[in-house]
């Protein structure tokens, strides 16, 4: 299996018990219940090297299983063993949650995986399987409910149907091969196991930019292939999302315009929407980029994305779906002689006023900061803003600014960090976490999407240790307080075995990464120091008399963005008071976000005591530094990890070491000619 080359590998222990049998109760049915199954026995038969018997039960209490065993069954069976039938159980289940117990039985230790639904006995199963294959864990004493925090936990695709991918650094698309779909469904399958494992609900499968090509994903003559592929994640508790194109009216459907007010326009979505529920009867809903880098969208007709997510929302209504509506609106054409108009503004000014204005199933989906995933932004202040509109934060988990795959760069830090923000929306303890959760306002939906970063390379996600940050994402969305040491050490044990060397040096390693990143990437939080386009390895005025909006204001007195309310672009004044009052002061505003907040002298004394230019020189130095640590601790494992992806790794950290002194010395030389100040310590600056 293609799963094996990721976290679900099972391999073999010698500290397990027998596990012999499989008792399954007749109340787990359906298909989910059956993949359920289906994973454990072959996850023990990996483990153990036995497949334990299945046996099936319309009765628990009469049925004999010999040795430690599993059962699974509904938490309404009635006949559960009383200490199962509590009301604490059935009162704290939810739709999606499931309780493990282990009890003694006369037949020997038996474990209970119990659900409300289907999905629950998968989610159950999987979690299980994690905690067997976790350090000191033989069969555990178990007594755990858990409950997904996040209602929706979803994956967006960027894949086109030619089979590239835009953003992606892991080879082609699983799913799109030539403008058709792919033959192999064994890949999408193990696919849909590894999103199960880690609890994703929901898979967008093509890119939010629709050409031509993918218009056509919702006509006869493709969703026959998306049912087929839907049918894969529903077997797996995930729902099925499209991309859509907003013009699609007028594409597909001949009408001369898309304006979401003429009837014909919703007239003709309505009948699309039935053709769709036909072939698929849970389809998700729609993925809808509008109105941004020239992609067709409401404004063309002089109508609000209000008008224009409605629209659609009406049509999905009668189906239970959903429109995922993007927040990313921004004016890419800007004048940059007139840089007033401040890009990281865009989002919270078009889509603060219009809250309230948004049907129940429209969904507002925000980038978690208003640019664009750079390696440290500030959080967007549309988060949290708009009590009365669906909101569900994006993630970038395809390291588009951040190494691409090829620089090593844990993001489960930076999406914690995020997620533990203060909004402040309704005082203090008003985090993100509890704005997407559901939890602060009463949305109809809500939760968290990311970009994914998987391609068809062997391993999934090009360098292997990539993988931490797709599985990490998955359980941050399932409980976003779990700890980083949590997830990590999850992901080594499953991943690479409990050797306790492999598991102390790789979670450090991880930890270490994002820092290692910044430091010698762009400094204090400014950004966008990238090539245009591809957005790889540095160049400092790259994007800095572009149309795109997105400048760092380098001259030879200083640097920064000044986005204050007092004499900058305002962007501050979108953030509620406590952190509007944080970031504009000078005295206040965080040294890492510096320079996304101000414009500042190089001689600015940080609150580190450095600096800005001495910051600067330190830093790029250091991460050099940081590269060749996390060669020499990866190197301390050789034998310990097999061969293949010990030199996989190796060869991207040697990349990254050579790519990160391009890094260092192409932004310390252009900030000492600016500046004309030296370095302190005198070190080799061209
Ligand atoms: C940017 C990417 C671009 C995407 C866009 C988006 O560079 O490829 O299409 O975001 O999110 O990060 O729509």
């Amino acid at each position: 299996s293609s799963a094996d080359k990721g976290w679900l590998r099972y391999e073999k222990r010698q500290d397990l018990p027998c596990l012999s049998t499989i008792v399954r109760h007749s109340s787990a049915s359906g298909e989910a219940a059956e993949s359920a199954i289906r994973e454990l026995r072959y996850a023990i038969l990996q483990m153990t090297g036995n497949e334990p018997e299945l046996i099936a039960t319309a009765n628990l209490s009469e049925t004999a299983a010999h040795g430690p065993h599993i059962q699974l069954a509904m938490v309404t069976a009635e006949d559960l063993p009383e200490a199962l039938q509590t009301k604490e159980l059935s009162q704290h289940l939810g739709e999606e949650g499931f309780a493990l117990r282990s009890l003694p039985q006369e037949e020997g230790e038996a474990v209970y995986i119990i659900g409300k639904t289907e999905k629950g006995l998968l989610y159950g199963t999987f979690h299980l399987l994690r905690l067997l294959q976790s350090e000191g864990q033989t069969l555990p004493q178990l007594d755990i409910i858990e409950n997904p925090k996040n209602p929706l936990r979803m994956m967006n695709h960027w894949d086109n149907m030619d089979g590239s991918i835009e953003r992606g650094y892991a080879g082609r698309s699983i799913f799109f091969k030539d403008n058709q779909f792919v033959q192999n469904d064994e890949r999408i399958r193990d696919y849909a196991r590894m999103m199960a494992s880690i609890g994703i609900n929901g898979i967008s499968i093509n890119n939010v930019n629709v050409h031509k090509v993918e218009t056509k994903l919702i006509t006869s003559e493709f969703l026959p292939d998306v049912a087929k592929v839907a049918g894969i994640f529903r077997a797996y508790g995930i729902k099925l999302f499209l991309s859509v194109n907003y013009a699609s009216p007028i594409q597909l459907g001949g009408l001369e315009t898309a304006d979401p007010l003429d009837e014909r326009v919703g007239a003709w979505w309505k009948t699309k929407a039935e053709e769709i529920y036909d072939a698929i009867p849970d389809f998700g809903g729609f993925v809808v980029k509008a109105d941004s880098e020239h992609r067709p969208g409401p404004f063309t007709y002089g109508r609000t994305h209000a008008d224009g997510s409605n629209m659609l929302a009406e049509a999905l209504e009668p189906y239970g779906g959903i429109v995922i509506w993007r927040c990313f609106v921004y004016n890419c054409l800007q004048d940059w002689r007139d840089r007033t108009t401040d890009r990281a503004r865009a989002a919270y000014d078009h889509f603060k006023p219009l809250d309230g204005q948004f049907k129940d199933n429209v969904i507002l989906q925000i980038k978690n900061g208003p640019m664009d995933f750079q390696v440290r932004e500030g959080v967007s202040p549309l988060l949290g803003a708009m009590p009365n509109t669906n909101q569900i934060l994006e993630f970038q988990i395809t390291q588009e600014y951040t190494g691409q795959q090829r620089h090593l760069c844990y993001l489960i830090p930076q999406w914690k960090e995020i997620l533990d923000f203060d909004t402040y929306a309704k005082g203090a303890k008003s985090e993100i976490k509890k704005v997407v959760s559901g939890e602060l306002y009463p949305y109809a939906h809500s939760g968290i999407s990311a970009v994914i970063n998987v391609g068809d390379d062997e391993n999934w996600t090009g360098h292997t240790l990539a993988q931490a940050n797709l599985y990490g994402y998955g359980r941050l969305t399932w409980n976003p307080d779990l700890s980083e040491q949590q997830i990590t050490s999850e992901w080594i044990h499953q991943t690479f075995g409990n050797d306790h060397d492999v598991v102390e040096q790789v979670s450090s390693m991880l930890a270490a990464s994002w820092g290692i990143y910044e430091s010698y990437t762009s400094p204090l939080g400014v950004g966008w120091m990238v090539n245009p386009e591809h957005h790889y390895g540095p160049n400092v005025d790259g994007y800095e008399y572009s149309v795109w909006g997105t400048y760092h204001f380098a001259d030879c007195d200083g640097i920064g963005v000044n986005r204050t309310v007092k004499d900058g672009t305002g962007y501050t004044g979108q953030y509620f008071p406590e952190n509007a009052e944080r970031y504009e002061s000078l005295v206040t505003c965080p040294d890492k976000l510096l320079l996304f907040f101000h414009h500042v002298p190089y001689t600015h004394k940080l609150h580190s005591g450095s600096t800005v230019i001495q910051h600067i020189y330190d830093t790029h130095f250091a991460g050099v530094e940081g590269v060749e640590n996390l060669i020499q601790q990866w190197s301390s494992l050789e034998g310990k990890i097999d061969a293949k992806r010990y030199a996989g790794v190796m060869a991207r950290l040697e990349h990254q070491h050579k790519h990160s002194k391009e890094w260092r010395d192409i932004i310390n030389t252009y900030f000492y000619r600016k500046s004309g100040i030296a370095d302190e310590q005198n070190r080799t600056i061209y």
